[in-house]
Formats: structure tokens, C-alpha cells, sequence
């Protein structure tokens, strides 16, 4: 029913100025780069591009910069927002400018109005909609999976973005139907051997080329080549997780050549050495194969 979103996902990084205004040029050359690395698509405006905490006018703005060069590649429209008036809102919006789906994290409140959220903004939004499952984030989201299950049965669900480390209750779901999407990038492998059909996570916007390894060696059943790239991708985030993990991300990607600015949440290193120390660590310790895949250039390099 759905296998044709599946694939791999960065989930996107909203490129700000000094002054939290949305940056569109960056936006545009972060998007040409990662499609060129033969991403499947991008998820914009989540966690990662802190979708949450950005104006209406730029969370539309985004869609609006992206949608033209996506070239057939998909575009999944985070539209979580503190009222649903707010969510079905950016949900239209999407579908005018021809997203292919969209997503939301759980508002806040108890389970009851968890349901209801979902179940309005399913039935309102002219695209399928990705349930945001993160208990890290959203603990009291879902009582138990079965609250999640029902939620995933309603019309016009397509699936999952799962972050969790429950591949049991992953592989549930896709027993019954559901478009299954790996949220932690640690365990891209686990999730696919468990039935995920893809992935999407904000440190693909770093190494799309290794997740991409991950993802066609798994479609190939040779489980042995995922495990490997796997462990080297995760060689890489044990460094970015050292850190304050949205500023490092941002520091990975301005030596990479993208800009992207200050976080609209204010997070940041506690100082520049803690900076400049993260991207000599990069330096010295990113796997071999994965600096070559990626064409990573330590600084000292001549
Ligand atoms: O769901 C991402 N979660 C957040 C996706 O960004 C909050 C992941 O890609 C994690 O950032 C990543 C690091 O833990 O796996």
C-alpha cells in the first residue's frame, strides 16, 4: 500500500540568519546537495528543523523554497503545532504546493487528546498522515501500543515515524499494514531487518550517503554490509552525542558549506572551544570510509 515513500529521509535543517530569519538560498543548496546524494526525500520541519518553534510564515516558506526543485523526490511536511486549527492549516497548505504527506508529533495532554488531535487532523488533511511516535519526547502520549495501533488504523494514516528503540512494537505495526520509518539513526539496520520500509533522521543531513548504504545493502538482504556501515555512521554519532547534539549538528553542516545559523531554540556550545573541539574530533576520528564517502575535509588536510 505505501512502499512508495519509502526510502531515506534527512530530516531537514532550517537554515536561519542571525536574527532567526529563515535563510531560503541555504535552504535551496542544503536540498540540491542531499537529493544529489540520492536521498529518497526530505522530512522538513520536526524536531530537527524545529518546526515547533518557527513562525507559520516560515514553516510555509519552507514548503514553498523546497517544493520546486524536489524533482520528483517526496516531501513530508512536519505540521505539529500547539492548536489543531494550526496543524490542518499547514496540512492544506502542503497539499497545495504538492508535499506527499504529512506528519505531527503528539500535542501535549493525555492520551484522550492525543486521539482526538490525530483524529481530526487525519480526517481534515488532504494527505496521508505520519503518526510522530517519540516516547522520549512525548512520554505520556500513548497509555500503552494499543493506543498507538488503534490510532494507526484510522483512515488516511500511512504509518509511522518511529523513534523508539521497541522494534517488537515496530515490527507490529508493520505486520498490520502500516509505512514504518526508523527514527534513530543508530539504529537505521535494526529498524529495516525489523521491517521499517526507510528512515528519517537529522544526521542523514551529514552522511546521506552512509544511510543510503544501509538502506540499499538491506534491500539486498546482505545484513552484513548494513552492519558494518552501521557501525561507522555510528562511529560519527558518538562524537556529535558528545555534545550539545542541534548545535553540533549545525557546526558539522557550516564546515560541510551550509550555513545554517543559529538554533530558534537559543541552544548552543557552552564556548567556542567546545566548538572548535568537536570539529577536531571530527577530524581526527570520523571512520576512514566514511570521510571518503562523504568527502569529508579535515581542516588541517592540506
Ligand atoms: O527522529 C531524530 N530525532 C531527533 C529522529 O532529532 C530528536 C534522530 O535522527 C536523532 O536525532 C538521532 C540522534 O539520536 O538518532
Amino acid at each position: 500500500m505505501s512502499t512508495s515513500l519509502s526510502g531515506i529521509y534527512p530530516a531537514f535543517l532550517t537554515p536561519l540568519d542571525a536574527d532567526h530569519r529563515f535563510v531560503p538560498k541555504v535552504a535551496e543548496s542544503l536540498l540540491l546537495h542531499l537529493l544529489s546524494a540520492g536521498v529518497d526525500g526530505t522530512y522538513v520541519a520536526g524536531s530537527t528543523g524545529e518546526g515547533m518553534r518557527l513562525p507559520l510564515r516560515d514553516r510555509r516558506a519552507l514548503v514553498e523554497t523546497l517544493m520546486p526543485l524536489m524533482s520528483g523526490k517526496k516531501l513530508i511536511v512536519h505540521v505539529g503545532a500547539p492548536t489543531i486549527d494550526e496543524a490542518v492549516l499547514l496540512a492544506n497548505h502542503a497539499a497545495k504546493h504538492g508535499a506527499a504527506a504529512i506528519s505531527s508529533l503528539p500535542p501535549a495532554g493525555d492520551s484522550l487528546q492525543v486521539r482526538r488531535f490525530y483524529e481530526t487532523l487525519a480526517s481534515e488533511s488532504p494527505l496521508p498522515l505520519i503518526l510522530y511516535y517519540f516516547p522520549k519526547v512525548a512520554p505520556t502520549a500513548f497509555e500503552n501500543s494499543q493506543e498507538l495501533i488503534d490510532i494507526c488504523d484510522l483512515p488516511n494514516v500511512l504509518g509511522v515515524k518511529f523513534t523508539d528503540f521497541n522494534f517488537y512494537l515496530l515490527q507490529r505495526l508493520v505486520k498490520r499494514g502500516n509505512l514504518l520509518f526508523n527514527g534513530y539513526d543508530e539504529a537505521l539496520a535494526a529498524g529495516l531487518l525489523m521491517g521499517a520500509q526507510g528512515g528519517i533522521g537529522s544526521t542523514y543531513n551529514v552522511m546521506p550517503q552512509v544511510y543510503l548504504k544501509i538502506f540499499h545493502a538491506a534491500l539486498q538482504g546482505d545484513w552484513e554490509t548494513a552492519r558494518i556501515w552501521q557501525s561507522r555512521a555510528n562511529s560519527v554519532l558518538d562524537i556529535l552525542l558528545k555534545y550539545p547534539f542541534f548545535p553540533a549538528l549545525r557546526a558539522v553542516m557550516a564546515r560541510r558549506g551550509f550555513n545554517c545559523g543559529p538554533l530558534m531554540s537559543g541552544q548552543d556550545f557552552t564556548s567556542s572551544t567546545q566548538h572548535d573541539a568537536l570539529l577536531d574530533e571530527m577530524d581526527r576520528n570520523i571512520p576512514l570510509e566514511v570521510a571518503e564517502l562523504i568527502q569529508w575535509h579535515s581542516a588541517t588536510a592540506a
